[in-house]
């Protein structure tokens, strides 16, 4: 069924236009209908058929225009001050892979953004400064460099930069296409600019990260995770301990999925984040499965391979593995490991039941590479 098939298979689509047929059409069009053979191949492909292309956008290129828009917009007349990272084969969706979007939004030092909601769901994954909050549903977040949060779809939030003299860029992901692709999309500013945050900063981390579920979380029935906030330094201890424990996965070296700590399922319903280590020297072998990813490179260096094509990456770099594409990453260093943060839309794709994965047979589970 994935190998690849040619169209003028018995039971596939094959009619050559005539002047009569032609005609035809047109009077099908006339009446806002078609003839399904004319597009049958094209909308049921043997496999999936991604617009999108493997892409790597390098950090150190799109800072110094990240920065430039500190100085050509204000972030009251922005909204929000956000470079987006476009997949050539998705820019009428606005989209970075697939359904997702990605984008890097700085603020100012003392810079605050006013709060909305809408039914997009936002994660965040902080590039560089220290000053970083959000307030999402009343609930200030302080986040760091390499923390990631998540803003659920529907939340109140807000962001500032409470630093004196140093700008914060921080990766926003959306399912933003998504939401857009399916005509569901809600957007609301706050009535009074602003929330007014409770006094308990963190307050979800306090709650939830010590691998114990207080009294009272049964209450929680949102369809996202309680737990708003993952730190780098824990995240972190916790692969190195995992790499210590476990071989991890072949395709994706030393992986784990920040998770609901109340379901152990994804943090929202529609994007899932995972943080992978690749030990000094190793070279995970290829797979593709269903479902977009878009990774940034988190500490370290190394190079991914997506479909036969070789990307190198270093730390803030952001690429992205189009679904069904083949994909393994390599870091070659022999010394240091390498850290590879990513969010994806696997959430959706297992709930609808169109989760498929495969590994790559041959070459020893490598792809040759061609460019
Ligand atoms: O922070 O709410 O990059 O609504 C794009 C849309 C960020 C946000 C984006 C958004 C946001």
């Amino acid at each position: 069924m994935t190998t690849e098939q040619d169209d003028t298979a018995l039971g596939r689509a094959r009619v050559t236009d005539t002047p009569e047929l032609t005609a035809y059409y047109e009077e099908l069009g006339a009446l806002d209908a078609g003839a399904l053979w004319t597009v049958a191949n094209d909308i049921e492909p043997w496999y999936p058929q991604p617009r999108s292309v493997p892409v790597l956008w390098r950090y150190a290129e799109l800072r110094p225009l990240v920065h430039k828009a500190l100085g050509l917009v204000r972030a009251d007349d922005a909204g929000r001050r956000v470079v987006m990272l476009v997949n050539p084969g998705r820019r009428d969706v606005s989209a970075a892979a697939g359904l997702l979007y990605t984008g890097l939004q700085i603020m100012g030092p003392g810079e605050a953004m006013t709060a909305h909601r809408h039914q997009a769901a936002a994660l965040r994954f902080v590039h560089e400064g220290t000053g970083a909050w959000t307030i999402v549903d009343g609930q200030k977040l302080k986040v760091g460099p390499r923390d990631f949060a998540i803003t659920p779809g529907g939340t109140w939030h807000e962001h500032g930069n409470e630093s004196a003299d140093a700008p914060v860029i921080w990766q926003d992901g959306l399912d933003i296409p998504l939401v857009n692709a399916l005509d569901a999309g809600f957007y609301e500013v706050h009535p009074e600019l602003h929330q007014k945050p409770g006094k308990v900063v963190n307050s979800s981390l306090l709650t939830y990260a010590a691998h114990l579920l207080p009294y009272g979380s049964q209450k929680w029935s949102r369809p996202y995770s309680p737990l708003l906030a993952f730190p780098w330094e824990p995240t972190y201890e916790a692969l190195l301990g995992l790499a210590k424990a476990e071989e991890g996965s072949p395709y994706d070296g030393v992986i784990a999925e920040y998770t609901n700590p109340l379901t152990g399922g994804p943090v929202m319903p529609t994007m899932g984040a995972h943080m992978q280590l690749l030990r000094p020297g190793q070279a995970t072998r290829a797979h593709r499965h269903t479902g977009s990813v878009v990774y940034t490179a988190a500490k370290g260096r190394g190079f991914s391979v997506i479909a036969g094509r070789r990307f190198e990456w270093t730390d803030g770099d952001i690429f992205c593995v189009p679904s069904w594409a083949w994909h393994e990453h390599h870091n070659p260093d022999p010394s240091a490991d390498a850290c590879l943060f990513s969010f994806n839309d696997f959430p959706v794709m297992r709930s609808l039941g169109f989760h498929r994965e495969e590994a790559y047979p041959d070459h020893g589970g490598h792809q040759p590479v061609t460019a």
